[in-house]
């Protein structure tokens, strides 16, 4: 779908009320807990077209899906199959999201390098992350998921990034992101780049304590941070 041209805030006669559209966000977290991916496009292009903002249908109807089978998952009333399930029908409804997040025209000059660290191969947040960094005008080298702690440095170094961001979605591999700062402490590098860390187990005090120069909390704030770091706000 292209809704490019939708202009979300014109409100006109038969236009879908408020109560329409929180039931197609409940729809939409429904459609995840259900493992149901063609329902999450179906309700993602729904939603779309009834006016509410890509990142809200993210923030406010699918996230609270997956979080839930998150929870069911932790507590152990489902299982691995199912997560999996799960998280294919929320990339399927977020992708379609994410294609109504344009690009800037006017670019900033600043290049992310980015990824999951090593270890982890969660990366529907990050992917997140990247369509807002895009749509924000940054240069963006998405080196994708379960990347080695040295790639982020050899990337960063090869295209001359200004910022290494670096997603963890779980207790263990956050370890990684501390891996890196040391290696660039190793090599000489720590004043080359700017670094910042998210993903749902970090925090700004873990950011703090690891010698991170930002915690991004989501994405709106990783690009809040990240313009902030580089100078740019
Ligand atoms: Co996994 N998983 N998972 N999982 N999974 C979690 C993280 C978990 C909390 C579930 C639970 O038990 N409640 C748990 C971790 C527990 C822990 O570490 N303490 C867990 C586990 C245990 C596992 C496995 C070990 C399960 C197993 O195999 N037994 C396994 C690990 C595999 C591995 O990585 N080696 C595993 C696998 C998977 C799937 C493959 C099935 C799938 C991931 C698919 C994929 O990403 N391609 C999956 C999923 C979907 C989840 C949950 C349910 C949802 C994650 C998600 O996509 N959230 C998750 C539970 C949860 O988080 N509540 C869970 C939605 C997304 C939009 O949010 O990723 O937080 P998030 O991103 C946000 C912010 O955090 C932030 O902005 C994003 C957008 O707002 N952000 C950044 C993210 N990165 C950023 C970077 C920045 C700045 C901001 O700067 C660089």
């Amino acid at each position: 779908m292209d809704g490019k041209d939708i202009d979300r805030n014109a409100v006109k006669e038969g236009d879908p009320t408020e109560k329409e559209q929180q039931e197609l966000l409940q729809e939409a977290g429904k459609a995840i807990i259900d493992y149901d991916s063609g329902r999450a496009e179906e309700v993602a292009n729904k939603a779309l077209a009834s006016g509410i903002e890509p990142y809200t249908v993210i923030t406010e109807g699918f996230v609270p899906g997956i979080t839930k089978v998150g929870d069911l998952f932790d507590r152990g009333q489902l299982f691995l199959p199912e997560l999996i399930l799960a998280a294919d029908a929320m990339k399927a409804g977020t992708a379609v999201c994410q294609a109504e997040i344009p690009e800037a025209e006017v670019k900033t000059a600043k290049k992310v390098v980015i990824g999951t660290v090593e270890g982890d191969i969660h990366d529907i947040g990050k992917a997140i992350v990247v369509s807002f960094l895009l749509a924000n005008g940054f240069e963006v080298y998405d080196i994708g998921r379960d990347v080695p702690l040295e790639k982020f440095i050899e990337k960063a170094t090869e295209v001359k990034a200004d910022v290494i961001g670096m997603s963890a979605l779980l207790t263990t591999t956050m370890e990684g992101q501390k891996g890196v700062i040391l290696k660039l402490r190793e090599a000489g590098l720590r004043d080359k780049f700017k670094v910042i860390v998210g993903g749902a187990p970090t925090s700004q005090a873990w950011a703090n304590r690891i010698g991170a120069d930002a915690y991004g909390g989501n994405a709106v704030d990783a690009v809040k941070k990240i313009k902030e770091v580089t100078g740019l706000s």
